[in-house]
Order: C-alpha cells, then sequence, then structure tokens
C-alpha cells in the first residue's frame, strides 16, 4: 500500500508551512502529530525549496534539522531528511534518519551519491534542473517525459558508480522543480514511462500547478487540499509507493480508498 511522507519544513520560509514549525520544539511537536494522524515517513527539511527560495548556509541548515531528526527518531519515528548537502545528509543519518531525500537527485553535490552509498541508506532522486532562482526558467522541454526518463536515469547511473544498490533507489518527477504548469501533468499521467521500475514517491501538495487545474492560481496554497487528496487517489491507484504531503488525514484516506477499489477488482480468468 502506498505510504504517506509528512512534510516538516523547519524553515522560516517554505511556500505553504514555512515559519510555523521553525523552532525545535514546534518542529517536534508537528512532526509527532504527523506521526501520529499516520505518516509512515517524517521528511524534515530545513532549507526551503520554493521557487526564488536563497539557500541557507550548512551550519544553519545542520541547527535547524539535527535537534529534530534526533528527537523524532528517538520516539521510533522513521524519518527522511530533506537536504541537497551531504554532509547534512550524513549527520541527519547519525541522528537516525533513515532516507535521504534529496531534490536535485544528488546533482547539487558531488559528495552525496558516495555519501549515500557509503550510509547504505534509501534515496529519493528527485529530477532537477536548477536552483530555486533558475527553476522556472528550466522548464524547457519538447517531450517532458522522455526528458525527465533520461535525466533520472544519467543520476541513477551516477548513483550505481558510487556503488548505491538500485532496490535502494526511489525515483520523484520533481513536480513543480523547473515544471510550471502544463509540464506536470505528463509525468502524472505517465508514471511508468520515467519511472524505470524503480519505487516512486510523488510530491504535489499544494503545488502551484494544483491551483491552476481547479482554476484558482492565485488562492493561498492551503486552497489546494482537496486536489492534492485527489492526486494522492490517482497516485495510488497508480500503484506508487509513497505521496509528500503536508496534511497526512486525507491522504491516510485517500489511499484506504483506493487500495478498496483496487481490492475489489475481479481475478479474472
Ligand atoms: N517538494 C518540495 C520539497 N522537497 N522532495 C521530494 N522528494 N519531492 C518533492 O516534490 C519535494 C521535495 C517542495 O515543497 P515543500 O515546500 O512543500 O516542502
Amino acid at each position: 500500500m502506498t505510504l504517506v511522507m509528512g512534510i516538516l519544513n523547519v524553515t522560516p520560509d517554505s511556500f505553504s508551512d514555512g515559519g510555523r514549525w521553525d523552532t525545535p520544539h514546534a518542529a517536534v511537536d508537528r512532526g509527532v502529530a504527523l506521526a501520529a494522524a499516520g505518516a509512515q515517513v517524517v521528511d524534515v527539511g530545513g532549507e526551503s525549496t520554493r521557487p526564488g527560495a536563497a539557500r541557507v548556509s550548512p551550519e544553519e541548515e545542520l541547527d535547524r534539522v539535527v535537534p529534530v531528526v534526533t528527537r523524532l527518531a528517538a520516539q521510533g519515528i522513521a524519518v527522511s531528511i530533506d537536504t541537497m548537502r551531504a554532509a547534512t545528509a550524513r549527520a541527519a543519518v547519525a541522528a537516525g534518519a533513515t532516507i535521504v531525500n534529496d531534490v536535485s537527485g544528488g546533482l547539487a553535490d558531488p559528495h552525496m551519491a558516495g555519501t549515500v552509498a557509503e550510509l547504505g541508506v534509501d534515496f529519493v532522486c528527485m529530477h532537477w534542473r536548477a536552483h530555486s532562482p533558475h527553476m522556472d526558467a528550466a522548464d524547457s522541454y519538447v517531450d517532458v517525459v522522455a526528458e525527465v526518463r533520461d535525466e533520472l536515469a544519467a543520476r541513477i547511473d551516477a548513483l550505481f558508480a558510487a556503488g548505491v544498490a538500485r532496490e535502494r533507489i526511489i525515483v520523484d518527477p520533481g513536480l513543480g522543480f523547473a515544471k510550471v504548469g502544463d509540464s506536470n501533468w505528463p509525468l502524472l499521467a505517465n508514471i511508468e514511462e520515467w519511472s524505470m521500475g524503480l519505487r516512486v514517491l510523488i510530491g504535489a501538495s499544494r503545488k502551484r500547478f494544483l491551483g491552476a487545474a481547479i482554476g484558482r492560481p492565485q488562492s493561498d496554497p492551503t486552497d489546494r487540499e482537496a486536489a492534492t487528496t485527489a492526486i494522492t487517489a490517482l497516485a495510488a491507484a497508480s500503484g506508487v509507493w509513497g505521496v509528500r504531503v503536508h496534511e497526512v488525514g486525507p491522504a491516510r484516506d485517500a489511499i484506504a480508498v483506493a487500495s478498496a477499489w483496487e481490492n475489489a477488482r475481479y481475478a479474472g480468468g
């Protein structure tokens, strides 16, 4: 069954939940609440990747995430670390994280692939083209599905070359990253065309392209919750490994419904 990864941004400036959990205490409480609501993994990030965001220093990122990872892991909560930096990944795994979620798929830090191989943890390899100030301008495709597949395949080759095992890799199309509006939908509608038989993570929660699809492009991200739940149901029906979401309860319900639907199929014959 599709798992739910709950989003915990320990940042002042993420697009939807920025500033809400930016003290360690508030962040830990939120992480515990996400797990209590049914998140199988809590994804802790200390650097906003919203379009246009500036990078934080490595020290600041570590200060934000390590205490939170430590306390959540100590409570038996499965934690992934959302980072583009190998050093942060290493520190977070030492603090108890078991998944490294790199929105750059290892492109932003030349040490990431080797570090993940050495740590022996799961790695979310997201499709990415450029850092936040430049990512919208990098939305240029002739065939978005083929190009995302080829660019992910190149990252996976690099991961293999560094010694990362195939079964450790989870691929993610990077919705909203170098993809504005219409570039996102072909990736959702054709998951098997780019996922190369690997586990798939979908991160659509509250993103801009959902606002456009429901005819309210300027609305607040929280107004995209029902649209996010629809994506979760459809993603679960497509058999993805996980969805990365802000609100866990609706995602769990959507997955349960998709599962009941799937289980009622006639076996055939
Ligand atoms: N999106 C964001 C951050 N991290 N990680 C993965 N694997 N996939 C995503 O789509 C993704 C991500 C940006 O959204 P946020 O500000 O809500 O965290």
